[in-house]
């Protein structure tokens, strides 16, 4: 869409992306970038006709982290935690709770608080040439934007840790290898089997989709007694929707269901 010069905003059949779009700078993120992806991703929410969000990088990066150029033209001098509150923890957020489904489409080089956008998706699908860093303490600083949290969960303390404390660049393969991404594709597949997994998602019941989000989320912060709690609240309110008795109708119909999410 027009307004935006750093990012591409783009929605067709219910598949919204939102592409980075600064490849000169494999996707380092300005000030101008961020306010941008913030703009997209409430665009995105807040369209019932999207049904599920890609984030990418054009170029052949995915998103190197924090403009490293930027700040150091303006002098370095804003106190770095409150530049990350302000713009990237709401962010990371957003996309954390982002009602509904996430694929980051990784297509290059994911460092810093670019790794950690990518970690903050439901679903990451890498193309050979994408690699991760955790390029925080090459520069004498520390994960943020979510990648201490993100991390221990995905990879387990140790693989974090080795992540966090060397910040070497690993490659597709060994991201595949650790869990750090669902699937791994030929460069030129790349768009193709992601475009296959948003259409499979737009597909889905999108209430469901959202409350199942909710639940996984809670389920690695809360204990047995708590999740089954939660999972009956929302189940309760799953069977009330359209979408179930939809579903229901279709299984017994031997056809495939439409759902409205309703
Ligand atoms: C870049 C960047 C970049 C600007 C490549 N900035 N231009 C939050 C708040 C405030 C401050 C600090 O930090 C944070 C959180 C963070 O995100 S900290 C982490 C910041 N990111 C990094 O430290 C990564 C820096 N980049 C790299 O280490 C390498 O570029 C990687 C490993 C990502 C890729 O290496 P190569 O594939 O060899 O590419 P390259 O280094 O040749 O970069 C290509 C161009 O992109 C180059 O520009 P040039 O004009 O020389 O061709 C780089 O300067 C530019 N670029 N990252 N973060």
């Amino acid at each position: 869409m027009s307004e935006f010069s750093d990012i591409v905003y783009e929605l067709t059949d219910g598949v919204a992306t939102i592409a980075l779009n600064r490849p000169q700078a494999l996707n380092a993120l300005t000030n101008q970038a961020l306010t941008e992806l913030a703009a997209a991703l409430n665009l995105s929410d807040a369209d019932p006709s999207c049904r599920v969000l890609i984030l990418t990088g054009r170029g052949r990066g995915f998103c190197a982290g924090q403009d490293l150029k930027e700040h150091q033209a303006h002098g370095g001098a804003t106190d770095i935690g409150e530049h990350v509150a302000r713009y990237y923890n709401p962010l990371v957020l957003k996309l954390y709770h982002f009602p509904k489904p996430t694929i980051a489409m990784v297509n290059g080089v994911a460092a810093g608080a670019g790794m950690s956008l990518a970690l903050a998706c439901d679903f990451r699908i890498a193309s050979q040439a994408a690699r991760f860093s955790q390029a925080f303490v090459k520069i004498g600083l520390v994960p943020d934007s979510g990648s201490s949290y993100f991390l221990p969960r995905l990879v387990g303390v140790a693989r974090a840790l080795e992540m966090a404390m060397l910040g070497d660049v690993m490659d597709a393969a060994t991201a595949l290898q650790w869990g750090l991404v669902h699937r791994l594709v030929e460069a030129e597949m790349l768009e193709k089997e992601t475009m296959n997994w948003a259409r499979r998602l737009a597909e889905g019941p999108p209430l469901a989709l959202s409350m199942i989000k909710e639940s996984i989320h809670r389920g690695i912060d809360h204990n047995l007694s708590e999740s089954l709690e939660w999972e009956k609240g929302l189940q309760s309110a799953a069977a009330r929707t359209y979408d179930h008795q939809e579903g229901v109708q279709a299984f017994l119909n031997k056809r495939a269901p439409e759902f409205r999410g309703q």
